[in-house]
């Protein structure tokens, strides 16, 4: 049998393991005919916390294998980490599979965008073959649901697929009603979840763990503060030359330019996420001593793994109407420029250079 919410095998062996619950209480819901939730989805739901558990890297395995069982593979991305989530692995395993691709978390971008701007940006970003349909939904805002419900209603069986996050659960939930445990930690589905939306079985699946993204670096407490849930925080600076600007304590950008104006830039990121500007002369300093206080996440000054993992370093040229994502963190938005940016940032984290999501003419220029 499997936990209803996370789709892990139900055990009643180890509390550190997925899927644990108790035998007497596993019984007695079972015995009142109630909901079999394990620990630590019972948990999420009631205190609000995710008990870390090492998610199993064998997933990868079996969806490579399964992939070919379903008519549809549905591909969720997130619009506010399109470099995160769009993984090289997935590209890789369903290059040659029908997919349907859906770009969730539309409503977290400013108004001004409009959904035609979403649509156009993301068919320029997608390298891939054999992509039937785009949608774009927001599960916040019951955005999008009702066209992806129609699409899918063609189909018998249809596997959704992404990394972990993207609102694949609760996609799957707005879908089908199926009460499925949804939180704002990465990693919380565990095991294929079934559920049905008339004629076509739907399937959950865990999200793939990348060690691509600056989210995938950091405990699940953490992880949370960074991860923009109801709103992304979007900030302007307009820098002065050699200058250094922080995110938090994960990346640095030294900022250098040759023009007589002050280039600018906004930056769009979950609202835990802080960001300082200081002079080039004064930043290592300021790393040494404010790295996980003025400089969060990562949330703890003693956050281990972080400062003891190999950087990288990577110059980019930028000009107005570009951006520079950094994987499972955010964006820099050029609304002037040319400037240079020197990137430090964990060695494996993508940083990509991309045409702006967000249009510098019609984003707005107001913080908010
Ligand atoms: N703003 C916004 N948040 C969303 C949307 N869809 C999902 N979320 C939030 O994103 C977080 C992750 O949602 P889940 O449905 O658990 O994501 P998942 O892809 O199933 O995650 P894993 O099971 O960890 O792979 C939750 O906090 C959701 O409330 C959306 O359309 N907009
Ligand atoms: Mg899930």
């Amino acid at each position: 049998m499997k936990c209803e919410g996370c789709g892990a095998q139900i055990q009643h062996e180890s509390e550190k393991k997925p899927g644990y619950i108790p035998l007497d209480v596993f019984t007695k819901r079972i015995s009142e005919g109630k909901q079999v939730l394990c620990q630590r989805c019972f948990r999420a739901r009631h205190y609000g916390k995710l008990e870390p558990v090492r998610i199993s890297k064998d997933f990868l395995h079996e969806l490579s294998r399964i992939v070919d069982d379903f008519e549809r593979i549905i591909w969720v991305l997130d619009i506010t980490d399109f470099e995160g989530s769009y993984d090289p692995f997935l590209i890789d395993i369903l290059r040659n599979k029908e997919k349907i691709i859906v770009v969730n978390k539309i409503d977290l971008l400013p108004r001004a965008v409009s959904i035609q701007e979403i649509k156009d940006w993301v068919l320029k970003r997608l390298e891939i073959e054999r992509i039937e349909e785009i949608f774009l939904t927001s599960t916040l805002r019951t955005y999008g649901i009702r066209k992806l419900a129609s699409q899918l209603g063609n189909f018998r069986k249809v596997l959704f697929v992404g990394v972990t996050n993207v609102g694949k659960s609760s996609l799957v939930r707005a879908l089908t009603g199926a009460d499925l445990s949804i939180t704002p930690f990465p990693g919380t589905t565990l095991g294929l979840i079934k559920a049905r939306m008339q004629g076509t079985t739907i399937f959950d699946t865990p999200g793939l763990v990348t060690e691509h993204r600056i989210i995938d670096l950091l405990p699940a407490e953490c992880q949370k503060r960074i991860v923009a849930q109801k709103h992304l925080s979007r900030m302007t600076f307009k820098p002065e030359n050699n200058k250094t600007f922080f995110i938090g304590g994960m990346c640095r950008f030294d900022i250098q330019f040759a023009t007589e104006f002050l280039p600018i830039f906004q930056v769009f990121a979950g609202q835990g996420v802080k960001f300082h500007l200081t002079d080039s002369k004064k930043a290592d300093e300021l790393w040494e001593r404010q790295y996980g206080k003025l400089l969060v996440p990562p949330c703890t000054p003693k956050q281990p793994s972080f400062q003891s993992l190999n950087w990288r370093e990577e110059e980019f040229d930028l000009d107005v109407g570009e951006e520079l994502a950094i994987a499972g963190l955010g964006w820099l938005s050029i609304r002037r420029g040319p400037l240079r940016i020197k990137v430090k940032i964990p060695e494996k984290i993508t940083v990509k250079k991309r045409i702006a999501l967000v249009n510098p003419y019609r984003g707005g220029m107001s913080d908010e």
